[in-house]
């Protein structure tokens, strides 16, 4: 048996609304950018002439998919020939969620798992078999791994489907095809390809050699994804995964981070710190979630909207949180012989009681905007 190259992705998505946090126009422009990537990854199965597009589910969400997107996918297919494209419908895409699954013409070499049982497809001139399930509905709690035994027939068998790794607690209740390692493991398949999870993951025999693995999605589509996102490129020789790589795909990366801002005065000169984070070319094509922590000058109102307003065309997309802490010098100030000083001291001694952390946290916050109404005469949103 010579060298069987494949790719293997999942969690696709095309057509999510990506509603919520991203503004209408760059939510559009992210549902072309999900598109683009389908593209490279036929482009990278094309160049590295893989014999198997391994596609885990989820390649579209069934209820906003439109005809456009599903002819889309078709074409794209339909460029690579040499490649044999199998699909394992998702929770978001089931066979029965939509038509087009059944009843579209998709090109000669494009399998898709439209049954809720096992069934394989046997490559001879490979020496590979190919076993898949597709979720029909948009749940299946039946533990369908656990009924899967592949022959030992000295062929390379390979697994794919859409399903939930339900080790951490095995006994939970969940809609999404779960299954544990040990399942896996007594399948004896040579490689599972998943999906589900949208962020890469590989799980490997007790022995260290890698079993099964989520490629996570081509693109990220949520803060909840950080990192780096793509597909697997795997090569089978001798019966056996030899290696398993990951191919960079996603254009943008989500980045979560706080931002210290202890001693700044001026909105400007925290505008300039957040705008120094990285360089500009990250900037302007990364989605940003920043939290102010720290101990800012009192005078500083964080004003997280106006702060968006002036660093507008920086960031690709930018969230502000603020949880920063004003320096007030509490120990000078409830020295004071003035309500101020007294407030300081009641509260501090509460605090100094209190355990329960919920309470402190109320505390703390009560203090601030007392500290804010008695300093300036006023209260501003915090
Ligand atoms: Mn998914």
């Amino acid at each position: 048996m010579s060298l069987v190259r494949f790719l293997h992705a999942a969690d696709l998505h095309l057509d999510a609304p990506l509603g919520g946090r991203l503004s209408p126009q760059l939510a559009r422009l992210r549902r072309q950018e999900l598109k683009e990537a389908l593209l490279r990854l036929t482009e990278e199965a094309r160049r590295r002439r893989v014999h198997l597009l391994l596609l885990a589910g989820d390649l579209f969400e069934a209820p906003s998919a439109s005809p456009a997107t599903v002819q889309f996918l078709a074409e794209a297919f339909r460029r690579i020939p040499e490649t044999q494209v199998f699909i394992a419908p998702g929770n978001h895409d089931p066979v029965q969620g939509h038509p087009y699954y059944r009843f579209f013409s998709w090109p000669e070499n494009v399998f898709i798992f439209a049954e809720e049982r096992w069934t394989c497809r046997d490559l001879p001139a490979l020496g590979v078999t190919v076993w898949g399930l597709g979720f029909t509905g948009y749940e299946v709690r039946e533990p369908w791994l656990q009924k899967l035994r592949v022959p030992a027939d000295g062929r390379f068998h390979l697994v794919l489907v859409h399903a939930a790794d339900t080790s951490a607690a095995p006994g939970r209740d969940c809609p999404y095809l779960p299954f544990t390692r040990t399942d896996l493991e007594a399948t004896g398949a040579g490689y599972v390809a998943l999906g589900h999870y949208h962020c890469p993951r590989l799980i490997r025999r007790p022995g260290g050699s890698i079993l099964a693995a989520y490629p996570g999605s081509p693109e990220p589509l949520g803060f909840d994804e950080p990192g780096t996102h793509g597909a697997f490129y795997g090569c089978i020789a001798e019966g056996k995964l030899q290696t398993l790589e990951f191919v960079p795909l996603a254009r943008r990366r989500y980045i979560t981070r706080q931002v210290e801002i202890t001693g700044l005065a001026t909105l400007d000169q925290v505008a300039e710190r957040l705008q120094a984070l990285d360089d500009p070319a990250t900037r302007s094509s990364c989605f940003y979630a920043l939290t102010l922590v720290g101990e800012p000058d009192p005078d500083l109102i964080i004003d997280a909207e106006e702060l968006r307003r002036r660093l507008a065309g920086k960031f690709a997309h930018l969230e502000v949180y603020d949880r920063s802490f004003p320096a007030y010098d509490l120990d000078l100030l409830s020295r004071e012989r003035t309500a101020r000083g007294l407030f300081i001291r009641c509260v501090r001694q509460r605090l100094a009681r209190e355990k329960e952390e919920e309470r402190r946290l109320l505390l703390q916050r009560a203090l601030l905007l007392g500290l804010d109404a008695l300093s300036r005469g006023e209260v501003r949103p915090r």
